[in-house]
């Protein structure tokens, strides 16, 4: 699976005990990066990264399940997962189902710092970084099948996956998506 690369990318399994979850101890998953999907299968990681000058979510397209909990993770640099919804941090339009609540990290800026969202509203959810807006940091997050105000223009700071190619791959990097 597509997602299996996410966890392999850096850090995730030094951290993935300090997450907080009460009471959760499924995410443990191990440094060879075979271990098998998590027996819930409810976690999935989009690393929020710093490379240069590039600054974006990877995974930058993600599919999931309603009901799934995705964690967003620091791998370098200062982020934050911000939902398009006007008047959520800087938003100007909304690019999430109507019902879907308007999820906002604030801005991280420890390596390995997380912030876990729950997706309960299916459609497309579009959500942006803060500090890097107007430098295309931007993802959309499928969750159940495509639909609401995100569907048919791309987010107004930058480019994400055709939603369609989301579902059908199940996540896109963003070295596939921008490369
Ligand atoms: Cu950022």
């Amino acid at each position: 699976m597509e997602r299996r690369q996410v966890l392999k990318a850096g850090g995730v399994a030094a951290t993935a005990g300090l997450t907080g979850l009460a009471g959760c101890s499924s995410s443990n998953p191990d440094e060879s990066g075979e271990t098998d999907t998590p027996s819930n299968g409810n976690t999935t990681t989009i690393l929020m990264v710093t490379e240069g000058s590039d600054y974006y979510f990877d995974p930058i397209g993600l599919f999931v399940e309603s009901g799934e909990t995705i964690t967003f993770e620091i791998d370098s640099g200062s982020h934050s997962a911000t939902a398009y919804k006007k008047g959520n941090g800087q938003a100007s339009v909304t690019h999430i189902p109507d019902g879907a609540e308007a999820f906002d990290s604030g801005i991280l800026s420890e390596q390995g710092a997380t912030f876990e969202h729950t997706f309960e509203t299916a459609g497309t959810h579009d959500y942006y970084c803060t500090p890097h807006k107007s430098l295309d940091m931007v993802g959309r997050i499928v969750v159940g099948e495509p639909g609401g105000p995100a569907e048919g223009s791309m987010p107004p700071d930058g480019d994400v996956p055709e939603s369609q190619t989301i579902v059908d791959q199940g996540a896109v990097s963003y070295s596939d998506f921008s490369g």
